[in-house]
This record gives structure tokens, C-alpha cells and sequence, in this order.
């Protein structure tokens, strides 16, 4: 399956993030930490390569990662020309507060009223781009919400003195290369119902979970997860829960046991889950392409 997720309001925001790029001096790319090159939106780093802007990525919602493999990602950034990495969580009282400081440091020479510090929030959808915001402007400025494309249109808005901040709404890109990028977006929600299948989605979340988090299922659950596959998994859920589809007799209603591994992804009731780690994502990118043969 190819998930694709471009509704029509994004090729104007993209329109107006070219524009807003001319006249900033700093992007704040705001990622999220479970899945950060998944979630880097290669059409950003083509606007603001094309106007030279330094980057400040941040990898948000490090509540909800695995600190070790943000630990490692950060060091992956680290060796990464050009790029200045932290991981942060924007729910944490005073994270947010460090990021101005960093964006001074990427534009020493915007540091007064004449020559204020201009930084743009950008990112894919649902990452907490206008959480950074509001924290930052210790008000509930830009409403926020845990699904994609809550933000419409830009705002920005002075930060103190000498510093003014713009937020965006979250952009995605017309085509997502790797299969397995798409499963972890929708997961994480950048990307809406309507372009994913939950049952599929929640299949390849358990797949990970499988592999690099069982304890964390079997507690959750209580399910002895040794020998189960990824379907398995969806399956045991629906019946631990009572999940039934009503009238058929007793079929598994697989689509709500889904949701209900989806949802507690999300809010980090299964625990402290990454999607993907340096090492996940190299291995990953070696993998030959399948090539679709088109019949002769
Ligand atoms: N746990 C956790 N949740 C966060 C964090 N930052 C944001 N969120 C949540 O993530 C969801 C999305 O936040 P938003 O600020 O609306 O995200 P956005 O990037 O502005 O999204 P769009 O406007 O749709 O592009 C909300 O439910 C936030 O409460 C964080 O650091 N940790
Ligand atoms: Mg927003």
C-alpha cells in the first residue's frame, strides 16, 4: 500500500512558506522525536536551502520517545553538517523557553529592534508546532489538537523584544518515498483517517512493538507475545478488550482492537515508543526498491 496525503489547502501553504522563507532568518523545524527523519519533510529543506536559511531542528515530544534512541539520533545529528539538533517536549514547562537562544546562535547578527530575530516554525502536520508557539508566548494563542492539519494559515507575532516568531501549518509532501515512512506518520497522526487504513497502520505499529518493545505490549495487555506475529498481536488485543463486531457471531472487530493500539501509541500509555532509530532507518535505506513489473 502507498499511503498519499496532500489535501488541496497545502500547495497554498507551501505558496506563502516560499513567500514567509524570503523574510525570516532562522527555521525552526519542529520533528517528531519517534520517527525524526520520517518525519523531515524534504520539501522544507529544499525552501530553505533555496534562501540558505540555518535550521534548529528540534525533536519534539521527546516525552513520548525512547530516550535511548533519542540519545542516538541526536548523535546522528550531531555528525550531520550544517545541522543543529535537540530533542525537547514542548509540554514540559521551560523546554520551549531554550529556543530562542539556539536560534540566536544560527543568526548572531539579528540581535536588536532594528535587526530583530525572525524565526519561522515549520514542520509536517501534528509534530506541536503551534504548542511551541504558545509556550513560547506564554499564551493560547494558536489552537492546537491531536490530529493533522488543525493550523490553517500563518501567524506570527512579536516575542519580546527584538524577536518575532511565525507559525505555519503543517506541511506534508506530494509523494512519500518509502512505504514504511507513510505507516509511521499516519501512526503519529501527521497524516488523516482518510488516507490510511487503521487496521494496516496499527498491524505495522505492532510489528515494531514486536520486535524492539514486546515487554511493553505484554504489560499493557497482558499478553504472552512470544510466537505471535504482528496480525497476531491486533487479534489478541480485540479479544482482551471485548472487541466484537455486533450480529456476526462473535467475529473480531479488528478495526476498533486497531484504534485501540493507535490511540494508546499516541498518548504514550504503552510507554516511551521510537518508530525508528539510525540504525532502523540505514537498514531500511540499503533495502532494494521492489520494482513493480507492468505487464508487457
Ligand atoms: N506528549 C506531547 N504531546 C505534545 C507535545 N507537543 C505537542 N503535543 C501534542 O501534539 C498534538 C499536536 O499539537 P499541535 O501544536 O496542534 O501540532 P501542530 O504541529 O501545530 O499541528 P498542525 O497545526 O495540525 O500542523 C496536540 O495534542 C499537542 O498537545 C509534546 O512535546 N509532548
Ligand atoms: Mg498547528
Amino acid at each position: 500500500m502507498t499511503i498519499q496525503w496532500f489535501p488541496g489547502h497545502m500547495t497554498s501553504a507551501r505558496k506563502k512558506a516560499a513567500e514567509t522563507m524570503a523574510y525570516i532568518d532562522v527555521v525552526v523545524e519542529v520533528l517528531d522525536a519517534r520517527l525524526p527523519e520520517a518525519s523531515s519533510n524534504p520539501m522544507i529543506r529544499q525552501l530553505r536551502e533555496h534562501r540558505q536559511r540555518p535550521c534548529l531542528k528540534l525533536l519534539n515530544k521527546a516525552d513520548l520517545a525512547d530516550p535511548a534512541a533519542t540519545a542516538a539520533w541526536l548523535d546522528w545529528y550531531g555528525r550531520q553538517p550544517g545541522v543543529k539538533a535537540v530533542a525537547i517536549s514542548c509540554k514540559k514547562p521551560g523546554d520551549a523557553a531554550k529556543v530562542p537562544a539556539l536560534c540566536r546562535q544560527l543568526a548572531p547578527h539579528r540581535n536588536d529592534n532594528v535587526k530583530p530575530l525572525r524565526m519561522l516554525i515549520m514542520g509536517i502536520p501534528n509534530v506541536g508546532k503551534s504548542t511551541l508557539m504558545n509556550a513560547l508566548l506564554k499564551r493560547r494563542i494558536a489552537a492546537v489538537g491531536d490530529e493533522p492539519a488543525v493550523t490553517k494559515s500563518q501567524q506570527s507575532f512579536d516575542l519580546g523584544p527584538g524577536m518575532t516568531i511565525t507559525d505555519t501549518p503543517g506541511l506534508m509532501w506530494p509523494k512519500i518515498e518509502h512505504d514504511s515512512d507513510g505507516y509511521m506518520l499516519a501512526a503519529s497522526h501527521a497524516i488523516g483517517r482518510n488516507a490510511v487504513i487503521d487496521e494496516e497502520v496499527a498491524t505495522f505499529l505492532a510489528g515494531i512493538l514486536l520486535a524492539r518493545y514486546p515487554e511493553l505490549i505484554a504489560a499493557r495487555y497482558k499478553l504472552d507475545v512470544a510466537n505471535m506475529d504482528a496480525v497476531g498481536v491486533v487479534e489478541a488485543v480485540a479479544k482482551k478488550r471485548g472487541c466484537i463486531v455486533k450480529g456476526r457471531g462473535g467475529e473480531l472487530d479488528l478495526e476498533k482492537a486497531a484504534m485501540i493500539l493507535l490511540t494508546d501509541y499516541r498518548s504514550g500509555a504503552l510507554g516511551r515508543i521510537s518508530l525508528e532509530t539510525p540504525d532502523t532507518r540505514a537498514a531500511m535505506l540499503a533495502q532494494p526498491k521492489t520494482v513493480v513489473q507492468e505487464a508487457e
